[in-house]
Parts: C-alpha cells; sequence; structure tokens
C-alpha cells in the first residue's frame, strides 16, 4: 500500500510551497492535483506578492526566477474622478517593497523544483477522496490512468482551492462558514500591450471602478467594475476600450495603450471563511478555507502563509511529537485571515460605484468620500494602508 508522511491535495500555491517547506524539514509528501500540468502554469490568476511571501520564498530557495524577472514595486495610485494621488507605501513602511510576477509563474516554478527534488506528484488525479482524518490513519483514494488507487498517510492537507473537496469532506456541523458577497463583480481583462502605468491604480469613477494592474513589461491586466453575475458577452472589446478610457482618464493628458484582449472573464467579489481550518488530521489552507475579494491582492499570499504556518507545525509534531502548533493552527491563521478580510472588504466598498438601489446609498456614498479625502490627504491613514498591502509582519 502507498504510503507518505502528509498527503496534499491540490497543486496550487499552497499546496506547492507547503511541500517544498516540509522536503526542507525532512517530512515526506505526496501532491494530488486534478488537472494537468500545463493547464495550472497557464491558468493567469494573481501576481501581487507581499514582503513576507518575497523574503519566504527567498529564503527557501524558490524564489530564484522570481527575484530574477519579477517587478519591484513601492507605490500605487489612487485615482479619484481623474485627480492622482500616489502613495508610497515602501516608504512609508520600512523600506519593504512588493513584487509584481504573474502567480501561473510562480506555479511552474514550484512545480519544476519539485519535480527536480523528486517529489511525488500526480497530475490529472481523478476524483480525490479524503477519508479517515477523523482517526490517526488517514487516507486518500484516488484514480489515475484509470485505476483507482489508495495513499495512506499521516496527515492530509486540503489545499485544493475554494471548489475542493476537503473542506466539503467535513462534517457540516464541525464547521462555521462566513460567506458574504459584495454587490460588485469584476470584468478582468488581459490586453497584449505594455502597461500604460508603471504603478498600479486604483481608479474611482462614476461609472464604476477601474483597476490597471501589472503582470509583465509585454502584458497588461485590467479590471472593470460590473454587475457581479454579469454576462461577458455584453462587454465586445470596444466598449471595454472605452470604458477603461473614460474611467482612467486624469486631468493631466495620461493616456492609455490600446492592444489585442486576450482574455477576459468576470468574477463576484466574495469575502469567505471557514472556521477552524481543521477537523481532525485535515488541515484546509488558501482558498480551501478562506477567499477575499480581490481588491488587496491578497488571496495568493493568504494560501503561502497559511502554507509556512502548517509547515512549521507539522515540522514541529515529527521532531519532538509536539502537536501544539497544530492544534494551534487554525487560530494563528485565522487572525491574518480576518485581518486581511476586514483590509479587502474596506478598500472594496471604498472603491465601487453603490448600486443605485443599496439600501442607505446617499449615507454611504459620503463615507466613501471621506474614508478617500482620509487616505489620500492623511500621512498616518496612508501608513496603516502601506502597512495592510505590503503586509502585516506580526500577523
Ligand atoms: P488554487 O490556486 O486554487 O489551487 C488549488 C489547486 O487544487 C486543485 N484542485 C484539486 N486537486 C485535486 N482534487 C480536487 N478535487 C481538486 N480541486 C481543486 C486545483 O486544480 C488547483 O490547482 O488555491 P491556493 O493554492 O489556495 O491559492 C490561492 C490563490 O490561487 C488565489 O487566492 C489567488 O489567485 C487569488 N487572487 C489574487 N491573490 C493575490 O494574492 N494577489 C492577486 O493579485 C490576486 N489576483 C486572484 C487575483 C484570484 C483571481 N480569480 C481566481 C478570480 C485575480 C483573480 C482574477
Amino acid at each position: 500500500m502507498p504510503r507518505t508522511q502528509v498527503g496534499i491535495i491540490g497543486a496550487g500555491p499552497a499546496g506547492l510551497v507547503l511541500g517544498h517547506l516540509l522536503a526542507d524539514a525532512g517530512v515526506d509528501s505526496v501532491v494530488l492535483e486534478k488537472a494537468s500540468r500545463q493547464h495550472i502554469e497557464t491558468r493567469v490568476r494573481a501576481g501581487l506578492l507581499e514582503h513576507g511571501t518575497v523574503e519566504l520564498l527567498r529564503a527557501s530557495g524558490l524564489g530564484e526566477r522570481m527575484l530574477r524577472e519579477g517587478l519591484t514595486h513601492r507605490g500605487t495610485e489612487f485615482r479619484v474622478d481623474g485627480v492622482r494621488h500616489r502613495i508610497a507605501y515602501s516608504d512609508l513602511y520600512g523600506g519593504r517593497a512588493m513584487l509584481v510576477y504573474p502567480q501561473q509563474e510562480l506555479v511552474a516554478d514550484l512545480v519544476r523544483l519539485r519535480l527536480a527534488r523528486g517529489g511525488p506528484t500526480v497530475f490529472e488525479a481523478e476524483d480525490v477522496e479524503p477519508a479517515g482524518f477523523d482517526s490517526d490513519h488517514p487516507a486518500l483514494t484516488y484514480s489515475a490512468g484509470g485505476v483507482r488507487e489508495r495513499l495512506e498517510c499521516d496527515f492530509i492537507a486540503g489545499c485544493d482551492g475554494f471548489h475542493g473537496v476537503a473542506r466539503e469532506s467535513i462534517p457540516a456541523g464541525a464547521i462555521s462558514l462566513f460567506d458574504q458577497r459584495l454587490p460588485f463583480g469584476w470584468l478582468g481583462v488581459i490586453a497584449a500591450v505594455p502597461p500604460s502605468t508603471s504603478e498600479i491604480i486604483y481608479a474611482v469613477h462614476e461609472r464604476g471602478f477601474a483597476g490597471h494592474m501589472i503582470r509583465t513589461p509585454e502584458v497588461s491586466r485590467f479590471y472593470l467594475q460590473c454587475e457581479p453575475d454579469e454576462d461577458v458577452g455584453n462587454w465586445p472589446d470596444d466598449r471595454i476600450w472605452e470604458d477603461l478610457h473614460a474611467r482612467l482618464a486624469t486631468t493631466d493628458g495620461w493616456s492609455l495603450k490600446e492592444g489585442p484582449i486576450v482574455e477576459k472573464s468576470v468574477s463576484e467579489l466574495r469575502s469567505f471563511v471557514c472556521e477552524p481550518m481543521q477537523f481532525g488530521r485535515l488541515f484546509l489552507a488558501g482558498d480551501a478555507a478562506h477567499i477575499v475579494p480581490p481588491t488587496g491582492a491578497k488571496g495568493m499570499n493568504l494560501a503561502i502563509a497559511d502554507a509556512q504556518v502548517l509547515a512549521a507545525a507539522l515540522a514541529a509534531w515529527y521532531r519532538s511529537g509536539d502537536g501544539a502548533l497544530l492544534d494551534a493552527y487554525s487560530s494563528t491563521c485565522l487572525r491574518r485571515v480576518w485581518r486581511v478580510q476586514e483590509f479587502s472588504s474596506w478598500m472594496s466598498w471604498m472603491l465601487h460605484r453603490l448600486p443605485d438601489d443599496l439600501p442607505g446609498r446617499a449615507f454611504r456614498r459620503r463615507m466613501q468620500q471621506a474614508q478617500l479625502d482620509y487616505l489620500c490627504g492623511s500621512p498616518v491613514a496612508a501608513a496603516s494602508f502601506a502597512e495592510n498591502y505590503v503586509g502585516i509582519e506580526e500577523f
């Protein structure tokens, strides 16, 4: 019967970083991934890495290409009705910077390094089923190449994202789910054109929020606020460019470069947390346990932070049999998770056009204005933003 110490479901940032950190501590793992290697290495998602995430990847030798090719960022721009306000977050937070590096490139690096180290990894693992995690003998069953396999392990790490099986397999009464859907959607657009900015832009406009993110020197990422259930067919390329031009326009002659749109998709803005992030010997990490609205660019960073906490706890257990860190895993992670939820929610409510039928809309509208005035006018408010955006070290 195949056996490993930690069975990891999912080869996203959480599962792959966990596998590496465990290997560093001499703990074996097997990663079971539903999708193909090619699929996960080309799936476009996040791109902004907190200072702490970068330092972790650097220290564990996982960030060699990231450090070479990633783009260092030290400030961001809030564009309010055409007027620019730059927040130099690096200066406001001890010189710490952010790094722009596409998630799929990081995943590709982590897979390549894992395979080079001989880390067992099964791609296209179908019908993964966690079992026995309420006992000392958990197991994962799955199908590979049409054959049903069973993998015995000491622990299961559910790193299989929001739609995975791990959280679903926990008895409903054993966890509490906190779910909040925001009345905003994002049309995400990727265009094959160099960015028109050297720093990320968050634009507040009467038509709705617009974001100009950066991925690589050749490719630009844009977001346009839309309805949460918007049909992407409502957004032909011409309309996208027209709205980007309008919402990102400035009073000082800045211009937007256009190029071929290579991808567009709609996602709703949603907050979700599962408490606790553990049941028996099954531990949830990353999007499997929580998702945040993308506004604060935190999801991948939280996933990697969970992996770091879980790896340290498992390493301690294998080293000395001490389960204290494992017992504290959920509460340790949730402290950071809720801080990030609050920050991401605050940013989301501040930056989006409020739906016409939102109760108390007129009052909320004035609250938004007051928040923006404070953020753009007060160094103390800007410093608080900087600490949260770059990632609070102590959490
Ligand atoms: P992932 O990356 O979803 O990986 C989970 C993996 O598990 C696999 N899987 C299964 N494997 C086996 N059996 C099953 N039954 C399985 N079910 C699923 C999946 O195929 C997948 O490979 O979760 P992880 O590791 O927790 O990482 C989380 C991040 O991917 C996510 O939080 C971020 O992408 C969120 N996010 C952003 N985060 C940031 O930190 N900065 C950003 O700028 C940022 N921008 C974004 C984002 C997410 C977006 N989406 C998904 C809407 C922008 C967008 C558009």
